[in-house]
């Protein structure tokens, strides 16, 4: 695990199960008939309970490169932003889709005045987006916005696989840098 401040800002890189960390809103990785899946978002929906579902279904969809909110079922967390990435097909405007979902992530975080959000890696699973493409994307979009005013105290990427954290952990140096 790695810790950092941003702004006064706690940022965390851990390996881990999303559904296992203690937050006010966890972030889905979800599709845009909010269906329901595998990776993360059969996680979070076999742990949140059918309560999640029934929200999800009543929303009807959300487009790709965006997110909507639902309750969090049986989960600790407050709320599930359901954020949905671009597929990976080497189209030009995937990095733009995936900066949209997680930025639609944050924007959701000010509006319900949350304190503390995870982050999977949104895209890098069934999506197939590499990940060293998609974690500066990711990290970039989390640590503009804490340049600016927000309620967030703390933000964690939850990190399946070893891979992926050192994807992560890689892509945040040169930012931390910029800072
Ligand atoms: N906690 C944290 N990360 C996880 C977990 C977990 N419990 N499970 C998997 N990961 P993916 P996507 C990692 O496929 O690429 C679904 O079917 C995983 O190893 O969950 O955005 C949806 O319904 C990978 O690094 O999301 C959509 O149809 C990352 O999370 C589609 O997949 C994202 O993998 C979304 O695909």
């Amino acid at each position: 695990m790695t810790t950092h401040k941003i702004d006064g800002v706690t940022l965390t890189l851990q390996q881990g199960n999303i559904v296992a960390v203690a937050v006010d809103a966890i972030v889905n990785a979800a599709n845009a008939s909010l269906a329901g899946g595998g990776g993360v978002d059969g996680a979070i929906h076999r742990a949140g309970g059918p309560t999640i579902m029934q929200e999800c279904r009543k929303l009807g969809g959300c487009p790709t490169g965006s997110a909507v909110a639902t309750s969090a079922g049986n989960l600790q967390a407050r709320y599930i932003f359901h954020a949905v990435g671009p597929i990976y097909r080497d189209h030009s405007n995937e990095a733009q889709l995936l900066k949209g979902a997680y930025q639609s992530c944050l924007d959701l975080a000010e509006q319900y005045q949350i304190t503390s959000l995870a982050f999977p890696s949104l895209s890098t699973g069934a999506y197939g987006y590499p990940r060293h493409l998609a974690a500066p994307i990711a990290l970039q979009t989390v640590i503009e916005h804490l340049h600016k005013p927000t309620s967030l105290q703390q933000v964690i990427f939850v990190l399946f696989d070893e891979k992926t954290l050192q994807a992560y952990q890689k892509a945040l140096q040169p930012l931390l840098a910029d800072d």
